[in-house]
């Protein structure tokens, strides 16, 4: 029990790779800009502690190693690994939060399937993380519980402690009653985040969602409503609000609804835009599309990203305007991140045709109209599509934030490009001087891309100004867990 800060996330916080029969750990690789972000928090704090799973042959095996000391660039922590058979995480991780919750969380009614969750399993795991926890934590520390797939940590954990103080923040959407309330195991959940402290969203939307759906549950008073900052009212965005509730009470416990959107390291990205490497990688490509207008495309395989509705799109922009032919190029970089999973292998496969059909249909010779990229790419060579392209082209049918929109703005040190953005994600909110359109209506989609790539010059420079001062708003070395504050360690005093 020594940790002020104990972050409780699925994955842990580096990747595990064997190098001469021997494990190493290396940063993690993933397309999940999270992960740094959080590990920065330990810096802040003497101690820290990061709960996650890994797959272990045998569970019991006594010789599994579950606690890891580390000591880097981001502080000193303890990593708890809680040793998961293939079955466990299958059961826990992609059957009830992949096929179960993700659909309902982004509003995908029809995609949702509960029949084959194991609730037992998914209550057992969780139980371990919030045991890993309840160990780990100092008196009073901050327990910081992400997403969705950790739902029912925090009420086991406030059994265990009820000292310690509990954040939890969704990463995803969260939905209104009317969708929410088609899991049958609704009470148990919102039950569960009702024993936490403060629970934090993106944007206003979800948090007043959150609210609709605890009242249509509980007995609860709302105590404060927060209106919503000028800034992000934005009438051109499906996810406008004008309030929300900022403090539930339930059973004489206050729970803080807070709205905290996780932005991007805008100095680290700025870094890697400004260096001679990307600089030089950024003219490779751009002498390599000199005569077309470079599209860019980026996100997981996921049918929440919308890439199926964007590529049909493109093929519809070229059919209808020949004279684009050869003179545009959509790059597709969609990378796989929950392979062998039937809903994913289809999208993936599906993305595939489409782009074979639209390749064969209009490109020549000399132009291939997609390069469809499924491998995950460094990110300093993504910093330098981004610099390179004329448009991103970021089209999610439903997106908890979309950190790919914010990271190609930092990355715009030149100040040009144009951002055409889904109404849909929640980074649509604060950005209200991107091109936003609706990813479910064909025409809009057809003409925005269009008009994006016609856009004169100076209206580029005046949107892309705006957009860079508002994701600068949201660094996300600003951001804390909600409302709670750490207990940061005091600053060393010198002795002079
Ligand atoms: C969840 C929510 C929310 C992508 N391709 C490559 C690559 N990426 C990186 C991007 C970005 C990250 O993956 C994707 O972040 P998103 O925010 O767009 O989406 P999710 O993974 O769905 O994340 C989302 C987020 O949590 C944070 O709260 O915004 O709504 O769904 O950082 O750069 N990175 C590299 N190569 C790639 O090919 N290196």
């Amino acid at each position: 029990m020594s940790s002020d800060m104990v972050i409780v996330y699925h994955r842990q916080p580096y990747e595990e790779i064997e190098e001469n029969g021997k494990t190493v750990l290396r940063e993690n690789k993933s397309p999940n800009g999270i992960v740094p972000t959080l590990k920065s928090f330990f810096g802040k704090v003497d101690h820290g502690a990061w709960i996650a799973w890994k797959l272990a042959d045998d569970p019991e095996n006594p010789d599994f190693e579950k606690r890891i000391e580390i000591n880097d660039d981001y502080g000193s922590y303890s990593v708890s690994r809680l040793a998961l058979s293939e079955e466990q995480v299958r059961e826990f991780y992609h059957v009830t939060s992949k096929e179960a919750f993700w659909p309902i969380l982004h509003g995908f009614k029809e995609r949702y399937n509960y029949d084959p969750v194991d609730w037992a399993n998914f209550q057992a795991v969780n139980r371990l993380f919030a045991e890993a926890a309840a160990e780990e934590a100092a008196p009073d520390a901050l327990v910081w519980v992400h997403d969705y797939n950790l739902w029912l940590v925090p009420g086991y954990l406030r059994e265990m402690r009820p000292d310690v103080r509990i954040a939890f923040f969704h990463h995803t959407p969260f939905p209104s009653a009317d969708i929410f309330n088609m899991l049958p195991w609704r009470k148990e959940i919102i039950k569960s985040l009702l024993a936490c402290d403060d629970i934090g969203f993106h944007i206003p939307r979800y948090a007043s969602n959150f609210a609709s759906v605890v009242r249509s549950l509980f007995d609860v008073d709302v105590i404060e409503r927060t209106q919503v900052p000028d800034k992000w009212i934005f009438e051109g965005t499906a996810l406008i609000e004008r309030a929300w509730p900022s403090i539930l009470r339930h059973a004489l416990h206050d729970i803080a609804i807070s709205v905290t959107p996780v932005g991007v390291d805008v100095g680290h990205i700025d870094e890697i835009a400004r260096s001679t490497e990307t600089r030089l990688q950024t003219k490779e490509i751009q002498e390599e599309t000199q005569d077309v207008k470079l599209i860019l495309s980026v996100g997981r395989t996921d049918y929440t990203k919308g890439g199926i509705e964007q590529l049909t799109s493109f093929e519809r922009v070229l059919e209808f305007n020949p004279d684009l032919r050869g003179k545009i190029r959509l790059m597709h970089v969609s990378v796989a991140a929950n392979r062998n999973m039937a809903a994913y292998d289809e999208i993936q496969s599906e993305i595939e045709q489409i782009v074979g059909r639209i390749n064969g249909r209009f490109g020549t010779l000399e132009w291939q109209p997609v390069t469809l990229i499924s491998r995950a790419v460094p990110f300093a060579q993504l910093v330098s599509y981004y610099q390179a392209a004329d448009v991103a082209w970021i089209t999610p049918l439903a997106d908890g934030m979309n950190l790919v929109a914010k990271e190609f703005i930092a990355s715009r040190i030149d100040g040009g490009g144009v951002l055409v953005l889904s109404e849909f994600a929640g980074a649509a909110v604060e950005l209200a001087d991107a091109v936003i359109t609706n990813p479910f209506s064909n025409r809009a989609m057809d003409l925005t891309i269009v008009s994006a790539l016609e856009m004169e010059e100076s209206e580029k420079r005046e949107r892309m100004k705006n957009l860079r001062a508002a994701v600068k708003q949201t660094d996300v070395r600003g951001w804390v867990p909600g409302t709670l504050q750490l207990r940061e360690k005091p600053l060393a005093v010198s002795a002079a």
